[in-house]
């Protein structure tokens, strides 16, 4: 039977010469937990899953290796003409082992997922994320054993690693690293040496196409990425009632015989709502609307750094009100489809005219996603659903970053290629909507802003204070392991406003 979620959506494993215990887990994504051990090949692998319900659809064991999975692959049928005589039902972390057994860490080239995995065997401990490294991956290495978790709190006891030079060092957590996104690190168990192979990298080219033909790619590429990710119950569409969210869900309102869901969030100070409404009126979804207040909302600052383990302040207006909206859906875990990093392979972002300037900022942006963790299914798993980004699918991410930026802001629009791809399926007035970020929208940029102005920080040290804010919120929650209820993120605040000594400089200038 095919499940709403994934077989399991995170986990910490420890792969050892000889015995030895796996840390405790500590995560901030919620879901039953189940053991595994395994001796793969004269290893010894012991494991926590984060599951809903089917564990052992997440790991796999054959010759001597075993494989485990924690997220979804969305080119299964691709991927199994690869392997004659299999055919569906497989679950993900077969397919996987069996490409494995073929291509080695090649296997990771093939795969078009939302996922981080774990190959081990041969006295090897292979770590892979995806092309977009969308569920993160952490690793902590010292000779004899191997540590990986999709969360770095789950690190924060282990031993202090050896050094991994293609990954990012993770803040405060000595030894601990972050897998790249699109990589594959190649661990000798024994010695905790590390090879690494990239296994994706956006294009740098760009690709000349006709109106009407790339048009019609995106549209076809879109709607395939909608159909893997809309799973065998009612899809729920987080929807803002922008194109990128409206897109989702009239596509994914298209493979439904009945209506979808859609939910919209928005504080006392603004929502999105009116807008949002004509798109659930159109498509005929089952809408809702979460007004969160204020005050609650940034009560949940703790939350958002918690879940998304991420030190950038920009990413975490972001992520938020979209933590907000996760906590504020009661009843059982849902697959939640987003309109999520549409504006980054698009240039949404920039309110920007000239072409140059538009080329100038995607090629910054897809440098510089890595790292900030912002597709991460974290965000709504500490809430127990399972959130999936078709606009990151690889095959359309591929396509948006390589169309030449002339067919991204043409006629005066932006995102021109995406409006006109969805034309027949929305409302004129939602094709032509112009952009407004999650942070505007929801009015979670003011009042951060304002709660750190309240707290005597000066207007042109707001945005520093908000890094500083983070850093601090991600120290208690992640580095210390606390509970964001126990944060108060008002008094990290005032902390931060008054000046821990050396930052006061930095702070007042
Ligand atoms: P935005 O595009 O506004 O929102 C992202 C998604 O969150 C939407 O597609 C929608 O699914 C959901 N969402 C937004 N607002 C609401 C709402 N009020 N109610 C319900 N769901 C909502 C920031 C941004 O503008 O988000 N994200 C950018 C990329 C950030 C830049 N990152 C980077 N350079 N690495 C994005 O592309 O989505
Ligand atoms: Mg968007």
């Amino acid at each position: 039977m095919a499940r709403t979620l994934p077989a399991a959506t995170g986990f910490l494993a420890a792969v050892q010469h000889g015995g030895g215990r796996a840390p405790e887990a500590d995560f901030a994504a919620a879901g039953s937990r189940a053991a595994l051990r395994a001796r793969p090949g004269g290893l010894t692998l012991d494991a926590v899953l984060l599951h809903s319900g089917a564990p052992d659809a997440a790991h796999a064991h054959a010759r001597g290796r075993t494989a485990v999975l924690a997220g979804e692959l969305y080119n299964q049928d691709e991927l199994l003409t690869l392997l004659p005589g299999r055919s569906r039902p497989v679950t993900d972390a077969d397919l996987l082992l069996a490409l494995f057994d073929t291509y080695d860490v090649h296997a990771f080239r093939l795969l078009n997922g939302r996922f981080a995995a774990l190959v081990a065997g041969e006295g090897r401990a292979v770590l892979a994320t995806d092309h977009a490294g969308s569920v993160p991956l952490y690793v902590s290495a010292v000779p004899g054993t191997v540590l990986a978790a999709t969360e770095a709190k789950a690190l924060r006891t282990a031993p202090v690693g050896r050094r991994i030079a293609a990954a990012r060092r993770v803040r405060r957590l000595p030894g601990t690293h972050q897998v790249p996104a699109g990589t594959v690190l190649d661990l000798e168990v024994a010695t905790a040496g590390c090879t690494d192979h990239r296994t994706w990298a956006p294009s740098p080219a760009r690709r000349i196409m006709p109106e009407q033909d790339a048009v019609e790619a995106v549209r076809c590429a879109l709607d395939r990425a909608v159909r893997a990710r809309t799973g065998p119950d009612t899809p729920l569409v987080v929807l803002s009632g922008g194109i990128d969210s409206s897109s989702v869900a009239a596509l994914a309102a298209g493979h439904r015989s009945g209506p979808i869901d859609t939910v919209s969030m928005g504080t006392d100070l603004a929502d999105e709502f009116p807008q949002a409404r004509v798109v659930a009126e159109h498509l005929g979804s089952a809408h809702r609307e979460i007004t969160v207040h204020t005050d609650d909302l940034l009560r949940r600052l703790p939350h958002a750094v918690w879940a998304a383990e991420s030190l950038d302040p920009d990413i975490i207006e972001y992520l938020l009100p979209l933590t907000a909206l996760y906590l504020g859906l009661d009843g059982p875990g849902r697959r939640i489809l987003t309109g999520y990093g549409a504006d980054i392979p698009l240039g949404g972002m920039h309110r920007e005219d000239r072409l140059p300037a538009l080329d100038t900022a995607l090629a910054h942006d897809m440098a510089t996603f890595d790292g900030l963790n912002e597709m991460t299914p974290v965000l709504s798993g500490i809430a127990g659903h399972w959130s999936t980004h078709p606009f990151w699918d690889r095959e359309v991410l591929d396509l948006l970053v390589s169309l030449e930026s002339g067919l991204k802001r043409r006629h005066g629009q932006d995102k021109w290629v995406l409006r006109a791809a969805m034309t027949d399926l929305l409302p004129h007035e939602t094709v032509t909507r112009p952009k407004l970020g999650v942070h505007e929208g929801s009015g979670t940029t003011s009042s951060f802003s304002r709660l750190l102005a309240d707290a005597g920080v000066p207007a042109d040290r707001v945005h520093h204070a908000k890094e500083l804010v983070v850093q601090q919120l991600f120290d208690r929650v992640v580095v210390d392991g606390r509970h964001p209820d126990e944060v108060a993120a008002a008094e990290v605040v005032q902390l931060v406003a008054d000046g821990p000594a050396r930052d006061a400089p930095l702070l007042r200038r």
